[in-house]
């Protein structure tokens, strides 16, 4: 019998090479994707692939990342885009890679995290929607974490060069070579656009009133949007077959990024990465996992005005200028421990933060230096422990506890605060998670949870005083009697799914306690942070299905609604409805998809920062591409009918608005184009 499958299988195999198979590498890979997410994660977890992210013409990680639902970001400028999870973003959520927590170095977020990484460098991105990640400090409201590529057996290498409209152009190529007692990785990635067009033909440093003094000057309305180079490698050392050490590094130096939602651009933002793990697994029949990992990573960024008007015939090259520096130093040391009839995983995390930012405007005493983020440092001490049980053939229960210790302490001084202000936080964070799987294929998910973030520098100690307050200067500083913000959530979603196709549904309700606010005093001038009463709930659907003739389906929902409870209104920066459906042949070797996005109107706003309602708007993107033997094209357009659109999270709200609605619109139709070899 066994003889006769084996005899059936190469014969098919045979045939399936002689009639040129179509049932071939892509098309399982598409179906193996529909299988992890259909069947490996859990109702509250979503994924990002490589596919997905080469398949697209995002610029960066946060924009590649809107595929997923439940993701939206602020669209500040060309790349940088800063992800939004559900209703959260900034501290909110933990946005790491390779477990590394990273921060950036502009007060602005010119940087977030996602900043930081490469395409080029990441296999795959995971995202735990909710406050059920124990393993990391804050993250209330979810967690997303790039994993970087690991070298394969013998040589490898990948070559990547994507070019597009407004000369976008995304070159990488990594080589590695891997053998069983050790490996090695490197990689190099460019990236460099011009300022891109929206719908309306013009570029986004032309939107501007010709009045106002935020206007870019004639000479940087045609520049380059960004240019970034990043190099990495990665070297990995396996002593025992059940142990491994990696050690990886990556520098990125990042020049001339625009702007245009902020009234500066960056002159620079150079990141280094440093990460070292080492695992050892299967110790004893107690201990399954053990894993220690070091990092440090450190940002110098510099941001003024030299492009605007603001910047006009100044004693200096600019009329506003902040130069910010951060790094971050931390240690893990997790295991997971057999222990009874579940596993129980335990560990103990500490990190130090520093962040020390110094302003200098021509309006505050003629360049005076101040201490915007006064050497702030953060120290971090905490520790977890999660247990999941089996509970029969149908119950998985999963339980776990937090505790973090955390300290923060300004080095200098500002007219906020004095040399050695601190503050101290303990917090403890908690979650219990039942999955009920009724027969194969369904999975219903139910938690509760309390998660926790302890209040940032930035909104405990910030400064940008005014040298006499006035109805138009504005006072913008932090609150350093905040408190750490609690969120107490209930999570409901089931997943359908089978070979060919699931059907993913999830719920949340998030009640907020201390949720810190960005709000403007009752005198214009003055801004500030407070803990307010918040509540949040949405939905997110997904789907992906196969069908006959290589055919699949993908259909994407997700809304929020956030509300200040305190004012009675709702929480500003809340991305409206959006769906996706996109319809997809592929063949294995060939592939064509057509992808319909829909946007709702949001009208959900909060007046108190004169938050303005945003029109619904829908965009067509097609692609089309080939494989074989290692080599990949891609075309495609984006926006095929070059509509000019605007998403919510495209505009400074009020006391930071630069002009009167003032919205950085979307980029209008964009060819891309990319080849890929690989092997
Ligand atoms: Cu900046």
């Amino acid at each position: 019998m066994i003889k006769n499958i084996n005899s059936f299988t190469m014969l098919a195999a045979v045939i399936g090479v002689a009639l040129n198979c179509h049932n071939s590498f892509a098309e399982s890979m598409m179906l193996e994707e529909i299988n992890v997410r259909g069947q490996k994660e859990a109702p509250k977890e979503e994924s990002l692939t490589i596919r997905e992210v080469r398949e697209s013409p995002a610029r960066d990680m946060g924009e590649a990342l809107k595929q997923v639902e439940g993701i939206n970001s602020i669209h500040k400028g060309a790349i940088a885009n800063d992800i939004v999870l559900r209703g959260f973003q900034k501290d909110n959520i933990n946005v790491l890679v390779d477990g590394v927590r990273l921060h950036g170095g502009c007060p602005s977020r010119m940087d977030p995290p996602a900043f930081h990484y490469d395409f080029a460098e990441i296999e795959q991105v995971k995202v735990i929607k909710g406050p059920y990640d124990l393993s990391n400090p804050g993250g209330l409201g979810g967690m997303i974490d790039a994993i970087t590529k690991k070298p394969g057996k013998g040589f490898g290498a990948d070559v990547n060069l994507g070019y597009g409209s407004w000369n976008a152009t995304n070159a990488s190529v990594t080589g590695s070579y891997g053998a069983d007692k050790y490996d090695l990785l490197l990689g190099y990635a460019y990236k460099y656009s011009d300022v891109p067009e929206s719908g309306d033909g013009k570029r986004f440093t032309e939107i501007y009133p010709a009045t106002n003094t935020n206007r870019y000057k004639p000479s940087a309305i045609d520049s380059k949007a960004y240019e970034i180079n990043t190099g990495w490698l990665k070297l990995g050392v396996n002593p025992t077959t059940n142990s491994r050490s990696e050690i990886s590094y990556t520098y990125q130096d990042a020049d001339h990024v625009l702007y245009p939602y902020l009234k500066m651009d960056a002159d620079y933002d150079n990141a280094h990465r440093l990460n070292w793990t080492y695992r050892i697994q299967k110790i004893s029949p107690l201990v399954q996992d053990l894993k220690l990992q070091a990092y440090w990573n450190k940002v110098d960024h510099l941001m003024d005005d030299r492009y605007r008007f603001s910047s006009d015939s100044k004693p200096r090259f600019y009329s506003m200028q902040s130069d910010a520096n951060t790094q971050v130093i931390g240690f893990k040391l997790n295991a997971d421990l057999a222990t009874g009839p579940g596993t129980l995983k335990t560990g103990i995390d500490y990190y130090n933060r520093n962040w020390d930012v110094v302003n200098r405007r021509l309006g505050y005493f003629a360049y005076r230096d101040t201490a915007m983020i006064p050497d702030v440092t953060i120290d971090n001490l905490g520790f977890f422990g999660e247990y999941e049980m089996p509970m029969g053939s149908q119950f998985v229960l999963k339980g776990g506890l937090r505790g973090d210790l955390t300290w923060a302490e300004a080095g200098k001084a500002n007219t906020m605060v004095s040399t050695g202000t601190d503050r101290n936080f303990a917090d403890v964070s908690a979650n219990l998670q039942l999955t009920y799987t009724p027969f194969k294929g369904l999975d219903v998910f139910t938690g509760i949870a309390r998660g926790t973030r302890t209040p940032d520098p930035q909104e405990l100690f910030l400064d940008v005083p005014v040298a006499l307050p006035s109805a138009t200067a504005s006072y913008w500083h932090g609150n350093k009697d905040l408190k750490s913000t609690v969120n107490h959530q209930a999570d409901i979603g089931a997943k359908f799914s089978t070979e060919r196709y699931y059907v993913n549904a999830s719920v949340f309700y998030s009640d907020l306690q201390d949720y810190i606010n960005f709000y403007q005093g009752p005198t214009t001038f003055h801004k500030s942070y407070q803990n307010i009463h918040a509540t949040m709930w949405g939905a997110e659907l997904g789907s992906q299905v196969s069908l006959d003739y290589d055919l699949f389906l993908r259909g994407s929902m997700s809304y929020v609604e956030g509300r200040n409870e305190d004012a009675g209104r709702p929480l500003s920066e809340i991305p409206p409805l959006k769906g996706a459906v996109s319809v997809r042949y592929d063949n294995g070797r060939f592939f064509m998809e057509a992808q319909e996005n829909l946007v709702l109107a949001q009208e959900n706003v909060d007046s108190g920062l004169n938050e303005t309602a945003t029109a619904g708007w829908a965009t067509t993107d097609l692609k089309a591409g080939y494989t074989d033997k290692g080599f990949t094209v891609i075309v495609g357009v984006n926006n095929l009918l070059d509509k000019q659109y605007f998403s919510h999270l495209s505009y400074a709200r009020d006391p930071f608005a630069n002009g009167v609605g003032l919205k950085v619109p979307e980029n209008g139709r964009n060819i891309y184009f990319s080849v890929g070899y690989k092997f």
